[in-house]
């Protein structure tokens, strides 16, 4: 096992050894590899002229999103993942009547090698020649790790999209040449470069199509006081970042006398119209992802994971959690879509019914939905303020929440903002300090939720109209500063989009990844500005009050 792809890595190297700091287990770690490897083979052979169907390309993206820290931990998926993947692939070049000559893909066949393996069993043996490692140079390395991480928020990004029933092969073709440039010794770290620099390109059109895909099927989110109390029945908690499950949820909910409260990056769907229209969905409990263990405990009811952030389940509640999609962990529960695309949530209604209701953990409301549309309604207002003087700097604090001590800085750094400054936030990083009372600005509240890490989108399409609206030709114009949490990859393709959009000088934190090797980057902070985050005091000084 090596694996260095969360800002969790162990000793802010790699973890490597018995089990990650996420809790996923050496061998579940060696197949995730394997399942890329095998997946990239795929990749070859329609960048060879292989025709791939909306099939393949389901397979492919679900089978990326599976390998996203915290969402599936089940070997005995990836094990059967990898095998059809390989049968995929060999059909792919069967069909397109690819020969394994000298290129590129001779280097993916040579496994033959690697599907005698399989077949002797010993994936785990053959994950070592295929992983990170593989790759000698650590610049190369480093820039392969970094447009496969881009990659896999792509693909996280495009399933939720594809669920709604929106896709758009220009991403899915990007998908196949990234990842097949991944394995190509002939690409320059130049080459890689360029790669990684449009991989942020097509973080935006992913993150527009999901916008879309939302936003048609559930309406505009707009701006919510949400219920973080408990009522007396019994209850269903869902987390993750899926809004189609969350519909379903709902609908098959209705009528049953089990109510359905948001977790951790599902709390946005109480922004969507749509979703509010349910008198039994109550609002959200609990927090960021790290706190399930405790949370769930007290929450009582079945919880049901669309998608990561999982935490290895304690025994008391494990037999209460079920996936579906991307999620999974072995000995829960996996509802999966049926041939004609539907879930049947039967089993957690009846679960959640001998369940206690929700013991409180809070109580009162807090408040969010300010995606673009929502704020652009306010964009006079906005606009007033910041000529008035009102409002000085916006400062995106987007991103990832994370168990790790050093994130109290997020909460420290928005409690020492000066008044005259609006935090714009999405993802899970709001945890930090969306239950603070940090007031509002002549009705414009100081923390401004867009939604999920996804809805950084939204962010940006804020900060473009910002920028017209000013008339300033440079969006690093605007009086706007970035200080983003990250943990995972979807927060990498975020970070991508961002500089493709031209934004320079983002802060990220609470450390710079570590499969950045020391070139690379350098790379970033050249050409992008990139830098970390230091002590609160001095942070507010240099980006806010400097
Ligand atoms: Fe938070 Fe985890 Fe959203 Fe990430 S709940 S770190 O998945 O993607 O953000
Ligand atoms: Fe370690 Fe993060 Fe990889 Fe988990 S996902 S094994 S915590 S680097």
């Amino acid at each position: 096992m090596y694996c260095y792809q969360c800002q969790e890595a162990a000793g802010g190297v790699a973890c490597k050894s018995q089990k990650g700091v996420c809790g996923k287990p050496a061998d579940v770690a060696d197949l995730q590899d394997l399942l890329i490897y095998a997946l990239k083979g795929i990749a070859q052979a329609v960048e060879r002229g292989a025709t791939r169907d909306e099939e393949v390309d389901t397979f492919v993206i679900t089978g990326i999103f599976k390998t996203i820290t915290n969402a599936n931990f089940d070997g005995a998926v990836f094990e059967k993942d990898i095998a059809q993947a390989l049968e995929i692939r060999d059909s792919l070049i069967q069909s397109a009547g690819i020969s394994a000559d000298t290129d590129a893909l001779s280097f993916h066949l040579k496994g033959n090698l690697l599907d005698a393996v399989l077949r002797k069993n010993k994936m785990v043996e053959k994950a070592s020649e295929v992983g990170v490692l593989a790759t000698e140079n650590e610049d190369v390395r480093s820039l392969r790790e970094l447009l496969t991480y881009g990659v896999k928020g792509i693909a996280a990004y495009y399933e939720h999209a594809a669920n709604l029933g929106k896709k758009d092969t220009e991403i899915t073709d990007f998908i196949y040449k990234a990842l097949a440039a991944t394995l190509d010794d002939t690409l320059s770290a130049d080459d890689l470069t360029n790669l990684v620099l449009e991989c942020g390109k097509f973080g935006v059109n992913v993150m527009a199509l999901l916008d879309a895909a939302n936003t048609e099927a559930y309406g505009n989110p707009e701006i919510t006081e949400v219920n973080i109390g408990v009522r007396n029945n019994p209850a269903i908690l869902i987390s993750g970042h899926d809004l189609k499950d969350m519909e379903r949820l709902l609908e098959q909910t209705k009528g049953t006398g089990v109510d359905v409260y948001t977790h951790s990056e599902m709390l946005p769907a109480n922004y969507y119209p749509t979703f509010k229209k349910y008198d039994h969905f109550v609002g959200n409990y609990g927090n960021a992802w790290w706190k399930q263990n405790e949370e769930f405990k007290s929450f009582n009811g079945p919880v049901l994971f669309t998608t990561n952030c999982i935490t290895p389940p304690a025994k008391e509640y494990k037999d209460r959690i079920y996936t579906t999609g991307a999620a999974g962990f072995d000995g829960c529960t996996h509802i999966a879509a049926d041939a004609a695309g539907n879930k049947d949530f039967s089993a957690l209604i009846a679960h959640a019914k001998e369940c206690e209701p929700p013991k409180e953990i809070e109580k009162g409301t807090i408040t969010g939905g300010f995606a673009h549309n929502q704020v652009l309604a306010l964009a006079d207002k906005v606009v007033d303020a910041v000529k008035g003087g009102a409002i000085k700097k916006f400062v995106v604090m987007a991103g990832c929440d994370g168990r790790m001590k050093s994130r109290d800085y997020y909460t420290d750094f928005a409690k020492a903002l000066p008044q005259d400054t609006v935090i714009l936030t999405a993802g899970c990083a709001k945890y930090r300090y969306n239950k603070l009372d940090l007031g509002d600005i002549g009705g414009i509240p100081r923390v401004l939720d867009a939604g999920q890490c996804n809805d950084s989108y939204s962010l940006a399409v804020i900060a473009m109209k910002l920028q017209e609206v000013f008339g300033l030709e440079d969006i690093n114009d605007l009086p706007i500063v970035y200080n983003i949490a990250w943990y995972e990859q979807k927060a990498v393709i975020v970070l991508l989009a961002l500089l493709s959009l031209g934004v320079k000088n983002i802060h990220l934190g609470p450390t710079l990844p570590a499969f950045l090797s020391p070139n690379v980057a350098n790379i970033l902070v050249e050409t992008f500005g990139i830098g970390g985050v230091g002590e609160v005091e001095q942070d507010i000084k240099e980006m806010i009050t400097a």
